[in-house]
């Protein structure tokens, strides 16, 4: 009996002292987290950026590899990427690191995290290292939209782009991906939390509670738009309208590949710019099967998303038809072969391997809270000299890439051994 009784009050002080130190660390976080949010600075000086941030190459040095003459025409260098969530955007910034270290561009990163401090809307006093008037070619971390501060830090002639995915798909994937992080979803009852909140969305949801935007209409909200609007108010006709105003291209996560073409098009690459293997996807088994019922309601929660999804969906096939659906079929077919070359010179076993199956630390992807269904890739032992730099860039995750760019992550870090130490 003494013994039983040892025993449990042994585990309840044992899970006492994980709740206080886990409360503790966690208010540190937030505390930490809302300390690092820079003052927005109202009075930064209004010095134009030049037109253009591109680099000319030196007269007298030969212009291999720009390719103006083989396409008749000069790859874009300044860029603007709005990285939305879940939506394979992870898998472009890669495409966009390895551009911009291979032309030398100047990124405009965050600084001490991988986001510019999202939720919040972007001001270009989140830029690490910004003066009015600077220079930059590339932006492409998360953030929420705010088209008038972007457009202080690039250059007149950059290219806007951005990416979608169906919007059943996108909530399932945040749900997954988030809910944790939505108080609300607490206390949702039952096996499939999902499927009990789409039952009846208008009793779980509350849109002032804290990351709610997570789990409804997403994709509008990252365009910094107001998310809770109801679908037939006028300003979302009108948010429609000024992503389709500003975003030169507007690519679909359903259609990765035939979306590449038309960015290698839009930006005068080669196709050599655009080998990539797919980063941060989870393992399929993880994945919830919306069934047609399910998606409806889905769909119907994301009302928002939904007719942005579609309202771009018949831009972009209007895209694909202008460009020639034959010569589309073509590209995306060659560049489908050159990745699958890719792969077996990159990857052992030619794919994606759980995360308990990666041996190289550097090589483990960021996991959502309490699982670890993100996949990544080992890097084979025997790639020849002359691809091993490349295989390595093209597989290395989003945060070690930054890293390695010269972004210093303190705070996600420090957030990341905390999980380590809870094990969550
Ligand atoms: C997207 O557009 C294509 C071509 O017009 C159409 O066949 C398809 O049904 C559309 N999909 C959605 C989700 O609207
Ligand atoms: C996905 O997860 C399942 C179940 O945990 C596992 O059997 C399978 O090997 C995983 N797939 C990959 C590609 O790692
Ligand atoms: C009217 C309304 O409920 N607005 C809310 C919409 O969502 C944002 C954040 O997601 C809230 O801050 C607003 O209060």
């Amino acid at each position: 009996m003494v013994g039983k009784q040892g025993k449990q009050g042994k585990q309840w002080r044992s899970v006492c002292k994980g709740l206080v130190l886990g409360t503790l660390l966690t208010s540190c976080m937030i505390l930490l987290y809302c300390l690092s949010s820079p003052e927005v600075q109202f009075s930064l000086p209004e010095i134009p950026v030049p037109y253009s941030c591109a680099h000319q190459p030196s007269p007298g040095h030969s212009t291999t590899g720009l390719g103006k003459e083989k396409h008749g025409c000069t790859p874009k260098m300044d860029i603007m990427f709005m990285k939305t969530h879940k939506t394979a955007s992870s898998t472009i910034l890669n495409i966009l690191f390895r551009f911009g270290e291979k032309h030398r561009l100047k990124f405009a990163f965050p600084s001490s995290r991988n986001d510019f401090f999202y939720p919040s809307l972007f001001y270009r006093s989140q830029v690490k290292d910004y003066g009015p008037g600077m220079c930059f070619n590339i932006m492409c971390n998360h953030m929420r939209f705010n088209e008038a501060e972007v457009a202080k830090v690039l250059p007149a002639d950059t290219v806007y782009i951005t990416i979608l995915r169906d919007p059943a798909e996108l909530f399932e994937s945040s749900f997954h991906y988030f809910g944790r992080l939505v108080p609300f979803t607490w206390k949702i009852s039952g096996d499939d939390k999902m499927e009990e909140f789409l039952s009846n969305p208008q009793l779980y949801y509350d849109p002032e509670g804290f990351n709610s935007f997570y789990l409804k209409n997403l994709l509008f909200f990252d365009f910094g738009q107001d998310n809770n609007l109801s679908s037939d108010d006028p300003k979302v006709e009108e948010g429609i309208r000024a992503i389709s105003r500003r975003f030169h291209l507007v690519m679909l996560v359903e259609h990765f590949e035939e979306s590449l073409i038309l960015l290698k098009d839009a930006l005068c690459w080669d196709m050599e710019d655009l080998l990539f293997f797919k980063l941060n996807a989870r393992n399929g088994s993880t994945v919830s099967k919306l069934t047609p019922k399910l998606r409806a309601k889905a769909l119907q929660w994301n009302a928002i998303d939904w007719k942005l999804y579609q309202h771009f969906n018949a831009t972009f096939w209007k895209k694909v038809e202008a460009y020639g659906r034959e010569r589309m079929a073509a590209n995306v077919a060659e560049l489908r072969r050159r990745n699958a070359e890719m792969a077996n010179i990159c990857i052992e076993g030619g794919h994606a391997v759980d995360a308990g199956s990666i041996h190289d630390t550097s090589m483990q992807p960021w996991q959502p809270i309490g699982e670890k269904t993100i996949m990544g890739y080992n890097l084979k032992n025997n790639v020849d000299k002359a691809h091993q730099k490349q295989c390595r860039k093209m597989l290395t995750p989003e945060l070690q890439y930054l890293t390695d760019l010269g972004v210093n992550l303190w705070i996600t870090r420090l957030w990341g051994h905390v999980r380590d130490i809870l094990h969550w």
